[in-house]
C-alpha cells in the first residue's frame, strides 16, 4: 500500500517510522511519502492560508499550494507504477472512522491524505479531486483537534496493522473489538499474564483451569460486563436474537431486559458495576 500525506508540519509524521508502521515500511508493505505543503509555495512567507470569504473567524487553506502539492504527490505516484488513490480528507465534519472504515481502506492500494490546519481546506479542492478520485471525509471522534495530522497516525495505524503480513497472525484481529464476526459489538474483556500474583493480586480462577469452554464463556461475560459499563449503546443496537441463554443469563445480572422489538434495554433500577 502506498500513502501520501501532504502537511505543514512534516514532522508530525515522525511517529509513521515507529513500532508496527514503522515495521510495515520496513518490510516493504507500506510505501509512505510525506511532502511538505510549504515546498509548493512561491512567497516570501510561504503563505499557505487567507481569510475566510463571508468573514468569520479564523483562516483558510488556499486553493494554490494545495492543489500543486497534490497534483505532484498524485503524479509521482501514477509514475512509480501506484494506482486507484482515495482521497482521505481528515476534518471534524467527517464521517466518523470507524473499523469498518479501516477495513475497507485496507483493502485499498493507495490513500492520499490532506490534513489540513486552520479552518480547513478551501472546498474547491476537495471537489476538484473528487471528479478523479474516490474522496472520504473522515472525523475520528466527537472533539475538535488543531489539525488533521494527529487523525492521519489515527487512521493510518489502524489500516496498516490490518495489511496482509503487519501482525504476522490472522487470527489477531478477528477477536478485536468492533471488528465483524466472531465477539462482533461487544469490548474485549480483561487480559492478565504472568506472574500469578502481584501485590497480592491473583489471576481469576476460570483462567488456570485449562477448561477452554468455560475460559470462553467467562471472556464472553466480562465482555458484557465492560461493553454495559462503557458503552451501553452497542447492546442496545444489538439484535437480540444472536444472544445465546448464557448470553441473557449475564445480560438480566446487568440490569438489561429483553424488549418485544428483540432488542435489550437497560431496567432503570440497575445500578453501575
Ligand atoms: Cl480528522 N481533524 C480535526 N481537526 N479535528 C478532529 C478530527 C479531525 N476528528 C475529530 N476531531
Amino acid at each position: 500500500m502506498r500513502l501520501d500525506v501532504v502537511t505543514i508540519f512534516p514532522e508530525y509524521l515522525e511517529p509513521l517510522n515507529v513500532s508496527l508502521v514503522g515495521k510495515a515500511r520496513a518490510a516493504g508493505r507500506l510505501d509512505v511519502h510525506v511532502h511538505d505543503l510549504r515546498d509548493w509555495t512561491y512567497d516570501r512567507h510561504n503563505t499557505v492560508d487567507d481569510t475566510p470569504y463571508g468573514g468569520g473567524p479564523g483562516m483558510v487553506m488556499k486553493t494554490g499550494p494545495w492543489g500543486e502539492a497534490l497534483d505532484d504527490a498524485l503524479a509521482g505516484g501514477y509514475e512509480a507504477g501506484a494506482h486507484s488513490p482515495v482521497l482521505v480528507v481528515p476534518t471534524p465534519s467527517g464521517r466518523p472512522f470507524t473499523q469498518e472504515m479501516a477495513v475497507e481502506l485496507s483493502g485499498r492500494p493507495w490513500l492520499v491524505f490532506t490534513p489540513a490546519r486552520y479552518e480547513g481546506i478551501d472546498r474547491r479542492v476537495i471537489d476538484e479531486y473528487a471528479t478523479r478520485m474516490p474522496v472520504v471525509e473522515v472525523s475520528i471522534g466527537d472533539y475538535v483537534l488543531a489539525g488533521g495530522e494527529a487523525a492521519v497516525l489515527v487512521v493510518t495505524e489502524a489500516v496498516a496493522r490490518l495489511l496482509p503480513g503487519v501482525l504476522g497472525n490472522a487470527e489477531s484481529h478477528r477477536d478485536d473489538s468492533f471488528a465483524p464476526g466472531a465477539m462482533a459489538d461487544l469490548l474485549e474483556g480483561p487480559v492478565y499474564t504472568k506472574p500469578p500474583e502481584w501485590r497480592g493480586r491473583g489471576i481469576p480462577d476460570v483462567l488456570l483451569s485449562g477448561h477452554h469452554g468455560r475460559i470462553a464463556r467467562w471472556r464472553r461475560d466480562e465482555a458484557f460486563r465492560r461493553t454495559a459499563l462503557n458503552r451501553p449503546d452497542l447492546i442496545e443496537r444489538c439484535e437480540a436474537s444472536g444472544f445465546d441463554k448464557k448470553d441473557r443469563e449475564i445480560l438480566s445480572i446487568l440490569g438489561w431486559s429483553p424488549e418485544p422489538g428483540g432488542r435489550f434495554w437497560r431496567r432503570p433500577e440497575a445500578v453501575e458495576e
